[in-house]
């Protein structure tokens, strides 16, 4: 991945004083390899340069293309994914538009099937468990289980920035009434026994993205109570954030997912670990 040189600095600060929207400078440098988090880190500081009072201490929020605000169903069909919402530290971003209805649908019909009550993992030995604190039930896809999702792991994995061997498999979680998934973090904590044994394959999780595969009458939102953010599920959007850096895991990614309050919920779960995940045993 390049470094960002004094030219494209150079290249943004132009183009911000040109007024060329934020989003349209972001997608260029990501075109030109540099990493997704960089380019955005860069155009955030040279509007913080230019428009302080746009950019505020933390919080960039990106031109929304699309019906977030109103809450307006969106069909993902044909439309491009977009940015609507990002925080910088820790990196935290909300996509639209990442999966269509169709895909949606289709996840939520392959998987109702196969679910299972869902797990956590023990601190001190590493064994997954049922446990009070993830009322939910899931079931996994393989990486490129097959055409279908294989399209949606390559999608995520260009989203993400990440290489698609580094990803886990697809999750499936559905939450009915009450379900929920008390705060946590979805790293394995070093300071834990149990962790090891996680880390072993792949290393360290280094970023999640969770895809929104139905819209919730009430309640289900995601919830990252260190920095104070609130998303609530929106059908084929997503919500990105990232934890590893420099070998330091980032506990200001404390997340949770809210009750349901009416109807039920519909997630699909990407993690992405440091290193290939997927090498033959
Ligand atoms: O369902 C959610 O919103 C949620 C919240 C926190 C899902 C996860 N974590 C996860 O799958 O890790
Ligand atoms: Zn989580």
């Amino acid at each position: 991945m390049p470094e960002m040189t004094l030219e494209w600095r150079n290249w943004v600060n132009e183009n911000i004083v040109r007024g060329v929207p934020e989003q349209e400078l972001i997608n260029i440098l990501i075109a030109n390899r540099f990493e997704q988090e960089l380019a955005f880190r860069t155009v955030f500081e040279t509007i913080q340069q230019h428009r302080p009072e746009d950019a505020g201490e933390n919080t960039m929020i990106l031109p929304v293309r699309s019906g977030f605000e109103s809450r307006l169903p969106c069909d993902g069909v044909g439309k491009p994914w977009s940015v609507a919402m990002r925080l910088d530290k820790p990196c935290v971003v909300m996509y639209l538009n990442v999966l269509s209805h169709e895909e949606c649908d289709r996840l939520i019909a392959l998987s109702r099937p196969k679910l299972k009550i869902s797990t956590t993992i023990d601190n001190k030995t590493g064994e997954a468990k049922a446990h009070e604190h993830r009322s939910s039930q899931g079931t996994f896809f393989k990486l490129r289980e097959n055409d279908f999702i294989r399209e949606i792991d390559e999608r995520l994995a260009g989203i993400m920035n990440l290489p698609i061997e580094n990803a886990e498999g697809l999750q499936i979680l559905n939450y009915q009434v009450g379900g929920e998934y008390r705060p946590h973090f979805d790293y394995f904590p070093p300071e834990h026994p149990g962790s090891s044994l996680h880390i072993e394959k792949g290393g360290q999780r280094v970023a999640t993205l969770i895809l929104y595969l139905n819209d919730v009458e009430e309640g289900g939102e995601t919830v990252l109570p260190e920095v104070s953010l609130k998303i609530a599920p929106l059908k084929g959007a997503a919500l990105y954030f990232s934890y590893f850096h420099q070998g330091q895991v980032d506990p200001m990614t404390l997340h949770g997912g809210c009750p349901v309050v009416a109807g039920e919920k519909w997630i699909a779960t990407k993690w992405v670990r440091e290193s290939n995940y997927n090498k033959p045993e």
